[in-house]
């Protein structure tokens, strides 16, 4: 695994500089999910497609960018699916977004996840990377430096919630109430990986994205955003639901499914999940 842990980090080097330094506008393609890909996102893309292609234990890679899955190498044990830039959009204000890589055995799939890996782009340069523990590094120059392991405390104080509000559920709405007549603080920048950092990183809170009328499976992706995250705050000593499921025991049908989803510390899943089983 050490092979890939590196790979990530070469990526994120060169993700770093092409935000810095490429244009940020739209190219003429769209992704499996119907959104205009931004040149940015496509660079990135191939970025990690060129990292992985040196691996020899990666077996095949699963993008959000890409329709299709690509095999790499016939011999490989491990099964990769990314999201190269999550939140692209809030790029051209100069919001954080950031690179997600779930790492499966054998074949996509929750129950064969082994590992899952995050970067931050923001004012610096982050990575998390969850195996046995969930541990954060920090870019320096032109290393990754080990910060500390992240735990979650057993109640958080931030409240994020995604969706759109008029499509909301009335009890999925009494639910993100409850929390703030609890004096939790809004926080939600609308890209997922700074979104779900903030919470890891202050001890915990709740990060939510339910069915909504209109999207009635949620809007964020089981194999590249949800079971990474999952597998991350599940090391972290938090708990990750569909609302009244453990996300990691969810199957998949298309590796661009979505499924709806809340990632937090145990006293606001256990909220989460009075208030879904009564409906
Ligand atoms: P984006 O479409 O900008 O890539 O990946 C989906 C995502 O961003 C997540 O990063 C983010 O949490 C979510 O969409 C935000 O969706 P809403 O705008 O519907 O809140
Ligand atoms: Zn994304």
């Amino acid at each position: 695994m050490t092979d890939i842990f590196s790979a990530i980090q070469r990526t994120a080097i060169r993700i770093k500089d092409a935000i810095d330094t490429k244009d940020i506008g739209y190219s003429q393609q769209e992704n499996s999910s119907g959104e205009t890909q931004l040149q940015l996102d496509i660079k990135c893309d191939m970025i990690i497609e060129e990292e992985f292609s040196n691996v020899a234990s990666i077996h095949t890679i699963a993008s959000e960018e890409k329709e299709k899955e690509l095999m790499l190498h016939k011999e490989g044990r491990y099964f990769i699916a990314y999201d190269p830039l999550d939140g692209s959009s809030l790029i051209d204000v100069n919001l954080s977004v950031g690179s997600i890589f779930g790492i499966y055995e054998n074949g996509f799939g929750a129950q064969n996840m082994v590992a899952s890996c995050y970067v931050v782009f923001g004012p610096r340069v982050e990575m998390v990377f969850a195996h046995n523990k969930a541990k954060l590094h920090l870019l320096q120059g032109t290393e990754f430096e080990f910060v500390k392991e992240i735990r979650l405390n057993e109640k958080g104080k931030l409240n994020a919630p995604g969706g759109t509000q008029q499509n909301w559920k009335p009890y999925h709405k009494e639910l993100v109430d409850s929390f703030f007549a609890e004096v939790y603080r809004l926080r939600y920048s609308g890209g997922m990986v700074p979104d779900l950092h903030q919470i890891l990183l202050k001890g915990g809170g709740l990060f939510s994205y339910p069915g909504t009328s209109d999207k009635p499976d949620g809007k964020l992706r089981k194999l590249f955003e949800v079971f990474p995250f999952a597998f991350i705050f599940k090391t972290a000593g938090g708990e990750a639901i569909d609302g009244k499921k453990d996300l990691m025991e969810l199957d998949f049908a298309h590796i661009h499914d979505t499924s709806p989803c809340f990632f937090g510390s145990k006293y606001e899943m256990q909220r989460v999940k009075e208030v879904y089983a009564n409906n």
